[in-house]
């Protein structure tokens, strides 16, 4: 019994030692003895450790790049399952071998990866080194938002994607444009989310209202009649400012005379591939004035006399239409009537000194003198690829295909899975519009003369 008793004392003993020792150290160990992280097998990563922070500053690495490398090593390994279920061998290791190792950049690199700290705030040294910022020159060029406040969550969708697949690397600017004054939450949310400055500009009232050559009550009337006709914002007089102010007006801003190149966003759009290289420095070195990513035809009832109006301009200014233009995709009858084919502007990658041109100003002028943004309901996709169709050479307009987008209800997903698995793209690519029979963009092709992608005929 006795000898019972005192085991069990000198467990009691132990056991208030033991937790003694427990409290000692939870509660010194951030001052002073430092609990290893190698001794709960993961790599040394607290931000606290002196010694750790030592090494974070010293070694040349990020943990980002680090992360992605498990990653991209992970997806290496399942190269063999991946050529099973491809179309062939071929393919199937020519994609392992094609595929870059490197995504873009030159991600640093721990050589043992265990060995990787964790950064886990702001403070912690390689939190902000999430792969590098792109070498190359920039362009003079920005992007470029119309929105409302309430589009502050829809637009910051559209900005985190643009981030993610492109500008975090180049930090281009961003200008954002609104009839009304942006609110705190606008510009706090969005500014959080653009890597390079941002800019907000309020519309000044005469490009957002009726010129004085309109007729209230003719305009008022074809509100009401297109309303009954069910046809989509048919009804409304903003959208008719919005999209005349995008034809003829955004470029004129202010804040878009800084600039030479633009890139339109809209609220929930969504960008499926990463994006490589410069678009603003492609157009630029390619001498390409305009481009899209999706076509399609126009909604008739919008624009029943876009196209006299047209004529008119062409008559009236023939200096101002190029030889070698892209008429043919525009009309199927050398200009006599319009095919209804645009490029959709809710995507664009252009040039603002051309817009700018008096040979644009012109065009914008003459057919807004005849006021179809009101008496019917002009979009700025007619207007624009009518004039990027006749003003430029169709040398200058230019396809995107590695541009992966989705504007409701159309996805453009690069055709080729080669391409799709080299940009990383998450498209399905069931869901691309371009060679099915409502997309203009065969057109385009044809009347350049350029190869269809292969595997084109597969998604018609
Ligand atoms: N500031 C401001 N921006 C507007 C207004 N109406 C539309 N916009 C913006 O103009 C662009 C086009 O408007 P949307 O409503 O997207 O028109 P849409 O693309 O034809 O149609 P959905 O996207 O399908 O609704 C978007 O960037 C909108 O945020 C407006 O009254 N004020
Ligand atoms: C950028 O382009 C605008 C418009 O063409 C021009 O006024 C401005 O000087 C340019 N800025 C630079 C830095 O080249
Ligand atoms: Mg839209």
């Amino acid at each position: 019994m006795a000898a019972g008793n005192a085991r069990i004392v000198r467990y009691i003993v132990f056991a208030v030692f033991f937790v003694g020792l427990l409290y000692l150290v939870s509660h010194t160990s951030y001052h002073g003895v430092q609990l290893k992280p190698e001794s709960f097998g993961v790599g040394k990563g607290s931000s606290t450790s002196k010694n750790t922070e030592k090494e974070n500053a010293a070694s040349d690495s990020s943990t980002s790049g680090s992360t992605w490398h498990i990653t991209k090593s992970g997806s290496g390994g399942t190269g063999s399952s991946g050529k099973g279920s491809g179309s062939g061998s071929t393919s199937g290791s020519g994609a392992t071998k094609g595929s870059p190792k490197t995504p873009f950049g030159t991600p640093k690199q721990y050589e043992d990866l265990a060995e990787a700290p964790m950064a886990l705030t702001p403070s912690d040294n390689g939190w902000g080194d999430l792969v590098g910022i792109a070498p190359g020159p920039r362009m003079n060029a920005t992007f470029v938002s119309l929105a409302r406040n309430a589009d502050v969550w829809d637009i910051a969708r559209s900005i985190r994607q643009v981030e993610d697949r492109f500008n975090r690397r180049y930090n281009y600017d961003w200008v954002f444009l609104n009839d009304k004054p942006f609110d705190a939450t606008f510009k706090k949310v969005t500014s959080s989310l653009v890597s390079g400055n941002t800019y907000y500009g309020e519309i000044p009232n005469e490009h957002w209202s009726f010129p004085d050559f309109i007729d209230q009550d003719k305009a008022k009337k074809v509100r009401e009649d297109m309303k009954e006709r069910k046809i989509i914002y048919g009804d409304s007089i903003s959208y008719r400012h919005m999209c005349r102010f995008e034809s003829g007006f955004f470029f004129q801003q202010e804040l878009m005379k800084n600039y030479e190149w633009y890139w339109r966003v809209e609220p929930s759009i969504e960008l499926f591939c990463d994006i490589h290289y410069d678009p603003f420095r492609f157009m630029a070195e390619n001498k390409k004035k305009y481009s899209f990513v999706l076509s399609l035809y126009e909604y008739v009832e919008t624009i029943p006399t876009l196209w006299d109006s047209v004529r008119k301009f062409m008559k009236n200014y023939p200096e101002h239409i190029v030889e070698g233009n892209s008429m043919p995709f525009l009309s199927d009858d050398g200009g006599e009537n319009y095919n209804h084919c645009h490029f959709w502007s809710n995507f664009e990658v252009g040039n603002l000194d051309w817009l700018r041109s008096k040979a644009y100003v012109d065009f914008f002028n003459s057919l807004d003198q005849d006021g179809g943004f009101f008496y019917e309901r002009w979009g700025d996709a007619p207007v624009h690829s009518i004039a990027a169709g006749l003003l430029l050479k169709k040398e200058e307009i230019h396809f995107f295909n590695d541009i992966a987008y989705y504007h409701v209800p159309f996805t453009h997903c690069p055709t080729g899975e080669q391409t799709r698995i080299d940009l990383r793209c998450h498209c399905n690519p069931k869901d691309n519009f371009d060679w099915k029979g409502y997309s203009c963009t065969a057109r385009y092709f044809d009347l350049n003369g350029l190869d269809k992608p292969a595997g084109y005929e597969d998604q018609q």
